[in-house]
């Protein structure tokens, strides 16, 4: 079992690097920060990386300030942890150290993950790579702490939209549950992670919400956001994450898309679906994700981008609509 091998490698290894993917949300840096935390509680090495900027609104958790932006050495240590990366190409600076390390454990529950480890721990039945590591930690029957558990609930919380969306398995809440069995300040975590965001936030979206528009007799919403705009409200990349579900939340809505315009070439697209595979239509634009939620980078102008994108996403609606029809 993979669990086992990756049990047996961490029992056997002195040193480990650990590393999220690029943009980390919640679930990327509280999977990181448990294992590393971890992994020190069983005397092991740890070096903790994450490409670019971290998400501020985490800065709360135990050990944030550790996590480097550079400097993973795989010749000294050859183990590798990669947590919550689909895709080596997530892991933008650290992609060639990683992949010449020794060891490539891959844990993940992304369903479009590429198995590019020498260990792939990824279970897409799971709704968090934190839930994979809480299973993880008691397998290596690390005692839990209670930053450990704040951490593990960051990940799982974020990662299930708080508990709203459809990977909130009964397995999920068993982990949570497990979790709160420490003093966590839930209503405390909820306000930062979910409740409470930047004025720049607002800033922001009062300018996307200028640019709504609404195609396919009222079945596709976008927005647009630009590179500029984040600039002139001092908005950050994390402040668009939050914008793009108001695209998919208008009634009659079944597929939100967000575009974020990088430069003149390059466009960063965001999905949201209510019961479409929306994973389908990222992955025909080498992008990938999760069926209700999905993204893709195009390396061409706006306009293009734009064209292809709606004509294919009121393509999938159709024949997602029409087979319905058929079945009904
Ligand atoms: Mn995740």
């Amino acid at each position: 079992m993979k669990l086992q091998r990756v049990v047996e490698l961490i029992e056997q290894e002195p040193a480990f690097n650990l590393v999220s993917h690029v943009l980390p949300d919640g679930d990327s840096i509280g999977s990181l920060l448990a294992l590393g935390e971890a992994l020190q509680k069983l005397g092991k090495k740890v070096a903790l990386f994450s490409p670019g900027t971290l998400p501020k609104k985490l800065s709360f958790l135990k050990g944030y300030s550790s996590i480097a932006g550079a400097g993973m050495d795989t010749a000294a240590t050859p183990v590798v942890l990669v947590l919550d990366c689909s895709d080596p190409e997530r892991l933008d600076l650290f992609r060639e150290p990683v992949l010449q390390a020794r060891e490539i454990v891959n844990i993940d529950h992304h369903v479009t993950n590429r198995s590019y480890g020498t260990i792939n721990l990824v279970d897409p039945q799971a709704s968090a790579t934190g839930e994979i590591i809480f299973r993880l930690l008691q397998a290596l029957r690390v005692p839990l702490t209670a930053s450990i558990c704040e951490a593990l609930y960051v990940a799982i919380a974020t990662d299930t939209g708080s508990f709203k969306y459809d990977n909130t398995t009964a397995a999920a809440l068993r982990v949570a549950a497990a979790l709160l069995e420490y003093p966590l300040k839930i209503s405390e975590l909820a306000q930062r992670l979910f409740d409470e965001r930047p004025l720049a936030f607002y800033r922001l979206l009062q300018e996307a919400l200028a640019t709504l528009e609404l195609h396919g007799n009222g079945k596709i919403a976008s927005m647009t956001v630009s590179r500029e705009m984040l600039a002139r409200h001092g908005a950050a990349m994390e402040d668009i994450e939050g914008i793009i579900n108001y695209t998919r939340n208008i009634e009659g809505v079944e597929i939100g898309i967000l575009f974020f315009v990088e430069n003149p070439s390059e466009v960063k697209v965001g999905f949201r679906s209510r019961q479409v595979d929306i994973s389908v239509l990222a992955g025909k634009f080498n992008g990938g994700g999760h069926p209700k939620a999905a993204g893709c980078r195009i390396y061409s102008p706006y306009a293009v981008v734009r064209e292809q994108i709606l004509r294919e996403a009121e393509s999938l609606w159709e024949s997602y609509d029409n087979a319905g029809k058929e079945r009904s």
